[in-house]
């Protein structure tokens, strides 16, 4: 048989047995303890953690999402999902739709065409430390690994503040933060409980599906006597590279094959420790790691082992791993961005942060709708107003360079795609200087990259998928900072869209424009009269003098 025919073939068997997974979710506030501190956290359905979406590769998903929140708006991204031909699927605020009101529907549908360990969280109001994520676990029927594992588990990892975010932006936000510092998290949870134990038979191969859902620090992470052998990073599949310890940042995934021990002579631990550190390599650690040594059981009538210590990290450097899919460099790019990250200050003298010094303010009207209701003009970045903007013609290679010159990590993330990673040296390389030399051939492709501190990441991807695109660090706190840039991908295919009946009554029901520049200006697009150019206070309806409260009527 050849290729194409096998090919072929599984393509139609995957379409036939392709379905159709709902949910439908209330999001609600309730209480958890998940540390053993009871506080209010925004779950799903009356229960918190919330529920993992389950799907497989071409079926279509569908998520009803009823706003019981009462006094907060929301909205749901699905993290690393490309949303080809949704564009209006993705979720952030101000993007691809207002934000939901309380007391009103919205449903995403999308279709899944990547296999995968993925997440979903609010992108509404740097929501999601409140409790609003969840795993998305997406099985493959043409898996290059199938046959080597015999089960599947799920590992999420996350920092958890005892403060909502509401009040811990009022800290962030404050002109006496002069050090830019964010809020620091209250402790580590993995799999949401510090009490975590994965009952193993021996002999058996597992997969694991480790996701960070943080919203500030990245995990390290190191099993006893069991090498991680990692076969995927975020949505994409790579030759397997052996790893003792890994890191993983803010919404990053590794999927591992982990063998389990051939007899039952005794139980093993593991070691998960959040990395509060600056720069984990050059820094000393920090003085107060939250550690949790969580289990692999064989025998639960032996004993466990006591708390697991490592003494050295000494990392697995993503940078090395190979694409799976062997796909080559992309070729020499027709659109080329910097961005240069730094902190900074708003007009307010309220801590922002910053690519090549302005911070991302939200428009009054939502980008994408701004690209499908301006015609031609919509390849003018002008018109999007203070997004950071970039337009990327249909089919464009595009690379985007970010010099992160801030003394510490930041994990990066696109929107809509799996980019190349051209090149991400050490820490103090200070920035990209323009020369390729040392890009691989083939290069590893996930969707956050972790970028060093004083030093640069090189990536490139198509631009083949019509919508627009945010590029931001994923440290939730410099979310809400600015710390966010605006690809709008093949405007030319974005011309005219019509804007699904949700999106539209979303915006309908808070009087938000769905036409127009940034401004909502229709007449006239490069008149930016009215425009936002100061995020608003996010003090959640106090009025804190100067500042325009945060709710999104205020924004207009
Ligand atoms: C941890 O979970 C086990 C069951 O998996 C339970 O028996 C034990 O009491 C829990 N420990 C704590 C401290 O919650
Ligand atoms: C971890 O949580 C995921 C869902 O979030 C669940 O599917 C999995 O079984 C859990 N694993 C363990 C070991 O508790
Ligand atoms: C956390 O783990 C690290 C690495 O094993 C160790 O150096 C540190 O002492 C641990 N801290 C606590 C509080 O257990
Ligand atoms: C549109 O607005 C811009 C910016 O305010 C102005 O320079 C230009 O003259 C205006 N064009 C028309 C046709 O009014
Ligand atoms: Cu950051």
């Amino acid at each position: 048989m050849s290729h194409t025919f096998v090919f072929l073939f599984l393509s139609l068997v995957s379409a036939a047995l392709a379905g159709t997974v709902t949910y439908d979710w209330s999001i609600d506030w309730v209480t958890a303890a998940p540390d053993g501190f009871s506080r209010q956290v925004i779950g799903i359905n009356g229960a918190w953690p919330c529920p993992p979406i389950k799907a497989t590769v071409g079926d279509t998903v569908v998520v009803k999402v009823y706003n019981n929140l009462g006094t907060e708006s929301t909205g749901i991204h699905f993290h690393g999902l490309d949303q080809r031909g949704t564009q209006f699927m993705d979720g952030p605020s101000g993007v691809t739709q207002c934000p939901i009101p309380p007391g009103s529907y919205f449903t995403y549908t999308f279709q899944i065409d990547k296999a995968g360990s993925y997440w979903y969280h609010s992108h509404n109001k740097g929501q999601y430390p409140d409790g609003l994520r969840g795993p998305i676990v997406v099985q493959d029927p043409a898996d290059p690994y199938a046959g080597q594992y015999d089960a599947e588990l799920v590992l999420t990892t996350s920092d958890w503040y005892h403060n909502t975010v509401p009040v811990l932006l009022q800290q962030l936000l404050s002109p006496s933060n002069t050090r830019f510092f964010p809020p620091l998290p209250n402790s580590l949870l993995i799999n949401d409980s510090q009490n975590v134990t994965f009952q193993f038979t021996a002999g058996k191969t597992y997969k694991i599906d480790i996701i960070s859902m943080a919203a500030f620090a990245s995990t390290l992470l190191q099993f006893d006597s069991h090498t991680m052998r990692v076969i995927g990073v975020d949505g994409s599949y790579i030759q397997k590279h052996d790893a003792y310890q890994i890191r993983v940042a803010p919404a990053q995934r590794y999927t591992v094959l982990l063998n389990a021990q051939p007899t039952t002579r005794r139980n093993y631990a593991f070691l998960a420790s959040l990395d509060e550190n600056r720069d984990y390599l050059n820094d000393p650690a920090p003085a107060y790691p939250l550690n949790i040594t969580g289990y692999i059981v064989y025998d639960s009538t032996k004993p466990l082992p006591p708390p697991y210590v490592v003494n050295k990290w000494s990392i697995v450097n993503d940078f090395t791993f190979v694409a799976l899919d062997n796909q080559a460099l992309l070729g020499a790019p027709d659109v080329d961005i910097t961005l240069d990250f730094t902190f900074c200050l708003d007009s307010g003298g309220i801590p922002r942060a910053c690519f090549n010094n302005i911070d991302y303010v939200t428009q009054k009207v939502p980008s994408l709708f701004t690209a499908i209701s301006t015609g031609t003009e919509n390849s003018n970045p002008a018109i999007y107003g203070q997004v950071n903007p970039y337009v990327a013609k249909k089919g464009s290679i595009v690379q985007l360079t970010i010099n992160n010159l801030d003394a510490a990590i930041h994990p990066f993330h696109l929107h809509g795609h799996q980019f190349q990673v051209c090149e991400k040296p050490s820490s103090g390389k200070g920035t990209f200087n323009g020369l390729v030399r040392n890009f691989p051939a083939v290069p590893m492709k996930r969707d956050t990259i972790a970028v060093n501190p004083n030093s640069y990441a090189v990536i490139r991807f198509v631009a083949d998928n019509p919508g627009v695109w945010l590029f931001h660090c994923h440290i939730e706190w410099h979310v809400i900072m600015g710390l966010t840039a605006t690809i709008i991908e093949a405007p030319e295919a974005l011309v005219g869209l019509s804007i699904p009946d949700d999106n539209q009554a979303a915006c309908k029901a808070q009087n938000i424009p769905i036409a127009g520049n940034a401004a909502g200006n229709t007449n006239n697009l490069t008149d930016l009269t009215g425009a936002n150019t100061v995020s608003p206070y996010p003090d959640n309806g106090q009025v804190i003098s100067g500042h325009l409260t945060w709710t999104w009527l205020t924004v207009l």
